[in-house]
């Protein structure tokens, strides 16, 4: 089937709000063509109309014409219509109403150059953190003596969530300001150092998705790129217990080097 998506370069929605989004797109190309259109018939129009041949002398004042303050007045009415209509509406479904209820939370840290995903474990609770124990051991600075840290799940560069589950990230980084981006789930949020800022999702597609940084953050952002896998239910809870398994030995959860492929060495990161 045709898809305005593929035309326009924007990967395939997989989040259950995406469509919202993709349609208000969709309305702003056909609104642009019709302007190019419109402004370029009444260019052409103007260039024959005040043609040198028909007014040999120069008019300071400019034109106005009836026709010309139409579309002014259509343009400005469009544009109060998609910033009311469609903007602002959609941005406040997006951070008035959190799915605080059912919906899953990790923890996502940017860095140079790599991305960590945070679990909170089987007991729920996220551990306590401090930026001094932070180490390549140890990415997020869990606090090993806290009971609720150790269970808690680190996996680097990749993310797992199950389907058709609201998911909250938690955003923010421990260098520079990065952005985390996931194209398919139509959600985007800078990730910046100090603050932890929430978004939201809901996957309604199994498969496989890009996470990219969408801030210049160094001389490796280019590789700075994770990857999204909608799970199941049954192959979500399966990874978890892997994740368990692998961090079980240690007593300061450690990220999985086996599980997760090696953060690219490029600019090195601290
Ligand atoms: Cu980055």
């Amino acid at each position: 089937m045709f898809s305005l998506n593929h035309l326009m370069g924007i990967s395939e929605n997989a989040s259950e709000h995406g469509y919202t989004i993709d349609h208000m797109l969709e309305f702003c190309h056909w609104f642009m063509l019709a302007l190019a259109v419109g402004w370029s018939i009444f260019f052409v129009y103007t260039l024959v109309h005040f043609r040198a041949g028909k007014s040999p002398k120069a008019d300071y004042y400019g034109v106005r014409t009836k026709a010309s303050t139409h579309v002014e007045f259509m343009v400005v009415l469009i544009d109060v219509l998609l910033l009311l209509g469609f903007a602002v509406p959609m941005w406040s479904r997006r951070v008035l109403h959190f799915p605080l209820g059912d919906a899953i939370t990790v923890k996502v840290v940017g860095q140079q150059f790599l991305w960590n995903f945070h679990y909170p474990g089987p007991d729920g609770v996220f551990g306590k953190q401090d930026p001094a124990l932070v180490s390549s051991a140890n990415p997020v600075g869990l606090d090993p003596a806290d009971a609720h840290s150790k269970d808690d799940i680190v996996s680097l560069n990749e993310m797992h969530v199950p389907v058709n589950h609201n998911v909250i990230l938690e955003i923010t980084s421990k260098d520079v300001i990065h952005s985390v981006v996931i194209p398919s789930m139509r959600v985007g949020q800078d990730a910046i150092p100090g603050s932890e800022v929430p978004v939201w999702f809901k996957p309604v597609k199994v498969g496989t998705y890009d996470i990219v940084c969408a801030q210049l953050c160094g001389s490796g952002h280019y590789g700075m790129k994770g990857t999204l896998v909608v799970d199941s239910e049954a192959d979500y809870k399966s990874w978890l217990d892997d994740m368990e398994k692998l961090n079980a030995p240690a007593s300061a959860p450690a990220a999985n080097p086996a599980a997760n492929p090696a953060p690219s060495p490029a600019g090195g990161g601290k």
